[in-house]
């Protein structure tokens, strides 16, 4: 089986609070089917929930930030890991994407949630994702996607589906 097979268990995810959250993360998804080197691409429903995290500083606490639509896809690649991120990277940047405050609000986030059963382990890359345990943004939007799913070091995400704390999660209408 390579890369670019059916089964690939390769899932990114999709986050975004700022400027038409919903046409942010619906156009990401089309850009995502456009890539070249990016196939059979599985789309999660949309999701809202409230933004999740450590305050960000004084002004801009999880609190003030607006809500967030996350989705998550499931892809197969001709990429490497370290170059899925840069193709991420380059697309998060169209989207106007500024980096200022860890956690802080963003017109798109793009993160590699799961790399089949690969845990990688660099100063630019951590996979599983480090907090797709501690999030029903994620874990939910996976779960949609295959409920059969093992996730490396934690294990059957229906198990974590099941212990998860709930949050404000709203799946949206399509
Ligand atoms: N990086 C390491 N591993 C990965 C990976 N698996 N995928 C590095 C993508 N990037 C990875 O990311 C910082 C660095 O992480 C990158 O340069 C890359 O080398 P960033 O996107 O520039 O910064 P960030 O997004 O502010 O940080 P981080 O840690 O990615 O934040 P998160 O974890 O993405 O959290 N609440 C709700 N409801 N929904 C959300 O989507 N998102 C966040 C952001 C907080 N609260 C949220 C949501
Ligand atoms: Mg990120």
């Amino acid at each position: 089986m390579n890369t670019t097979s059916l089964n690939s268990e390769i899932y990114i995810g999709l986050g975004s609070n700022l400027e038409s959250p919903r046409q942010q993360v619906q156009d990401a998804i089309k850009e995502l089917r456009a890539h070249p080197a990016i196939f059979n691409l599985h789309a999660s429903s949309l999701y809202q929930s409230k933004p999740l995290g450590p305050s960000a500083g004084p002004s801009i606490g999880p609190s003030e930030q607006p809500d967030y639509i996350n989705a998550v896809v499931q892809i197969a690649t001709s990429l490497a890991p370290q170059q899925l991120l840069f193709e991420l990277q380059q697309i998060e940047n169209l989207h106007q994407r500024k980096r200022e405050i860890r956690w802080g609000p963003r017109t798109l986030d793009l993160d590699i949630l799961l790399w089949h059963q690969q845990i990688i382990n660099t100063p630019t890359l951590n996979i599983p994702h480090l907090e797709v345990c501690n999030r029903d943004f994620v874990l939910i939007p996976l779960y949609e996607l295959n409920r059969n799913l093992h996730i490396p070091t934690y294990g059957p995400i229906e198990t974590l589906v099941r212990t998860l704390e709930p949050h404000s999660l709203k799946k949206l209408i399509p």
